[in-house]
């Protein structure tokens, strides 16, 4: 049963004002606005306020002072709290779902999927509390203790992007939250309201337990000024961005400047390599989900699909069939398949990248249209598009935020593999094969260079239990499961004398004083 977001009762076709900045309470003063769109029709969702310079200062002081009070809790304790915001987020399932579909544009299954992902990673960061581990070894000096434990880090500024308006922030809030770190968080400008929702949320189990303002905030702007202030200021010591490869380079730049520590989740070009012996059933399934899921706008998209040449005419045949009956439209239609790109700019840049395709030689064998027509008229749909491109094309190197899948034919394995690798890019791959060797050469050393490699199924999608991040241009960051926790902690090295003399480690005699 859906419960409503009390905060937003019908957001569609009714404009609201929301204050985007958050400390503990909403605050405005400015009189700057981001006028949020629905990619859907069009429509006015809501304006919300930019985070001036003052509300910036003043939120980043209650973080710092917040941090004091939420560092000295026990883990299991701040963990309590994670699982009443994953109660809650259970509660708002339905509402919030639909709240991301209006903003961002996604299908209705995947708006409540990446809800799920909120709640999954809430769960997860429940049990973490309890094993946020510091291991202990042997000293060797005698009567010493040599160990190591884990400290809350401090604020964390935690910049998203627009196309996973709430799951990347929970990757990062959940696991940060749990560490013992308050939040700021930066969204998109594209996707303002998603974050206000989830605020709420939050804010409402804080309320109820009493916890000072500031553990968990919200600012508002463009990257330009509000990033680069979160990016630049000393007193945070953790960025977690998500985003072009553009912005994280210059992310990296910035915090790097005053020696801070950044997770950068950037672009990705991921492929997948069709053996000859695949699984065709599982393979058309998976790229379908993959190349078309999100309209194309997910960092781990299908973007470049290398097919064995034995199987290449049967099996663009069958995708080009599947491409063809793709339901593209409202994104809160069941039947629906494919929502629309979030704005125009998106729209013109899928123009641009279908003309430079043909211009490079690229054949396209479906879609390759904007759609302007009647109900298309007033949102930013374009048609799934299916490209016969051959390596020497620039476009392949090019991540293009929109559902365009180029298709490159191979002879061998090793080949297929240099295909893959042939970008700047390395954030998620897959092979489909039922054959031993293939695979575990493709998960080997010379395989994949990617941070995550998957067998049998496709690129995009990850469980959030594994650390999740890429290598090359995709910047290096894992966020999100495994011990990627330890990003957000501070590690401490102790040792401990509990003996009666003063040994000096590597043997060395120092003074009269000293024994060994
Ligand atoms: C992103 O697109 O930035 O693996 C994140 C996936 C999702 C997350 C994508 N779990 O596709």
């Amino acid at each position: 049963m859906e419960t409503h977001l009390p905060f937003f009762e019908h957001p569609l076709g009714k404009t609201f004002h929301h204050s985007g900045t958050f400390h503990g309470h909403w605050h405005e003063e400015g009189a700057e606005r981001i006028r949020d769109e629905s990619p859907v029709d069009g429509a006015a969702l809501g304006h919300v306020s930019v985070t001036t310079e003052n509300d910036y200062e003043e939120t980043i002081q209650k973080a710092q002072e917040a941090f004091l009070v939420w560092r000295s809790i026990p883990a299991p304790k701040r963990g309590e709290i994670v699982r009443q915001m994953g109660l809650r987020f259970r509660k708002y399932k339905a509402s919030l779902g639909r709240l991301i579909t209006l903003e961002m544009g996604k299908i209705l299954p995947e708006g409540e999927g990446e809800v799920q992902e909120l709640i999954d990673i809430a769960d997860f960061a429940v049990g973490l509390s309890r094993q946020l581990y510091g291991m202990t070894t042997q000293s060797e000096r005698p009567s010493h203790r040599l160990y190591e434990q884990w400290h809350p880090l401090g604020p964390v500024g935690i910049i998203t992007a627009f196309n996973f308006p709430v799951a990347v922030f929970g990757w990062n809030a959940m696991i940060a939250l749990v560490c013992g770190d308050t939040l700021i968080w930066k969204p998109s400008s594209k996707t303002p309201l998603s974050a206000i929702a989830v605020i709420r949320i939050m804010d409402e189990v804080l309320k109820e337990n009493d916890l000072p303002e500031g553990i968990v905030n919200l600012v508002t702007g463009p990257g330009a000024a509000t990033g680069e202030a979160l990016a630049g200021d000393k007193r945070i010591p953790l960025i977690s961005a998500t985003g072009s490869v553009r912005m994280g380079k210059h992310v990296a730049r910035v915090v790097a400047g005053r020696l801070g520590r950044s997770i950068l989740e950037l672009g990705g070009n991921n492929g997948v390599i069709l053996m000859e012996d695949a699984n065709l059933e599982l393979a058309l399934q998976a790229v379908l989900f993959g190349a078309v899921g999100t309209a194309g706008q997910r960092c781990t998209t299908i973007r470049r699909l290398m097919i064995h040449e034995g199987i290449l005419d049967q099996f663009s045949e069958r995708l080009t069939g599947a491409y063809r009956a793709i339901q593209v439209g409202n994104p809160l239609e069941p039947r629906t398949l494919m929502g629309p790109l979030i704005d125009g700019e998106a729209v013109a840049q899928f123009e641009t990248a279908v003309e430079t395709i043909v211009k490079e030689g690229g054949k396209i064998l479906s879609g390759g249209r904007v759609l302007k027509e009647g109900s298309y008229a007033e949102g930013f749909y374009v048609e799934p598009t299916l490209v016969l491109a051959h390596p020497e094309m620039s476009m392949l190197q090019k991540e293009t935020f929109a559902p365009i899948l180029y298709l490159l034919p191979f002879k061998t394995r090793e080949e297929a593999i240099s295909l893959h690798n042939a970008v700047s890019q390395g954030l998620s791959s897959a092979m489909f094969t039922q054959n031993l060797r293939h695979a575990e050469t493709f998960l080997g050393p010379a395989g994949s260079d990617c941070g995550i490699a998957n067998i049998n199924i496709g690129t995009s999608g990850a469980e959030i239990g594994g650390a999740f991040g890429g290598e090359k241009e995709t910047g290096g960051g894992r966020e999100a499961g495994s011990d990627a926790w330890k990003a957000y902690m501070r590690r401490q090295t102790c040792t401990l004398n509990w003996g009666e003399d003063m040994p000096l480690a590597q043997g060395i005699r120092f003074g009269s004083g000293c024994t060994t």
